[in-house]
């Protein structure tokens, strides 16, 4: 399989380390990708939203996006079970995973405003409504960090990932007055070594 990704993007390393979990490091190639151009074949040919990741298998066959990458790795190996099969902890893995896509979501825009708009076209207001639902989103799991009992799921990997993404992007001010998020993400670091290993660096 190839993973078409780039070191920077939180969405692959969510797919990185699930992989890492799954045991499935071996079979996988990873090519860098960059998504800045307007229109990179590299990967508006196999993902025609011309994002990352994207994982080819099959030669030709590509699946995307992250959360469904992370579906197709889960199921080709038995253990640990990054999504729930059924009931409650799997709505609940799932809703996490969508908070903390959601987060990252914003996150991306708030970065993609200034790299791809001109100065005198950032708009203030539109910037608020991004930050605000991240820091709404960081609020609700500050009074609830999300628990887990043996091993991480999908939905911990995204939120994980989602606050590495604001540390290398956002300058860690996340961290300001959220000491159980902090606490929560030196778990998950000391958990998962291959979250250490993959944290961006500039
Ligand atoms: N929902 C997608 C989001 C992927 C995404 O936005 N990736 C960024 C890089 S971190 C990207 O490829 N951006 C290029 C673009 O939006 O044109 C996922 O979970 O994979």
């Amino acid at each position: 399989m190839q993973l078409l990704s780039h070191p920077f993007s939180p969405y692959g390393r969510k797919v990185t380390l699930a992989a890492a979990l799954k045991g499935l490091e071996d079979r996988i190639t990873v090519t860098q990708v960059d998504t800045n151009p307007l229109d990179n074949p590299e990967i508006t040919t196999p993902n025609p939203l011309g994002k990352i990741p994207a994982l080819i298998i099959d030669g030709d066959t590509a699946i995307f996006d992250s959360h469904v990458i992370c579906e197709y790795l889960d199921s080709l190996a038995p253990a640990p079970v990054l999504f729930p099969r059924a009931g409650v902890e799997r709505i609940r893995t799932l809703t996490l995973g969508a908070l903390a896509d959601g987060m990252l979501d914003a996150a991306l825009l708030l970065v993609y405003e200034k790299r791809f708009r001109p100065e005198e076209k950032w708009h203030a207001p539109w910037q608020e409504r991004q930050q605000g639902k991240i820091d709404r989103a960081l609020d609700l799991l500050e009074r609830r960090p999300p628990a887990w009992r043996e091993t991480p799921n999908y939905g911990h990997l995204t939120l994980a990932c989602a606050l590495g993404y604001l540390d290398f992007r956002h300058e860690g001010k996340w961290r300001v007055q959220r000491p159980g998020l902090v606490a929560w993400l030196d778990v998950v670091t000391r958990a998962i070594p291959q979250f250490a290993a993959s944290q961006p660096k500039a």
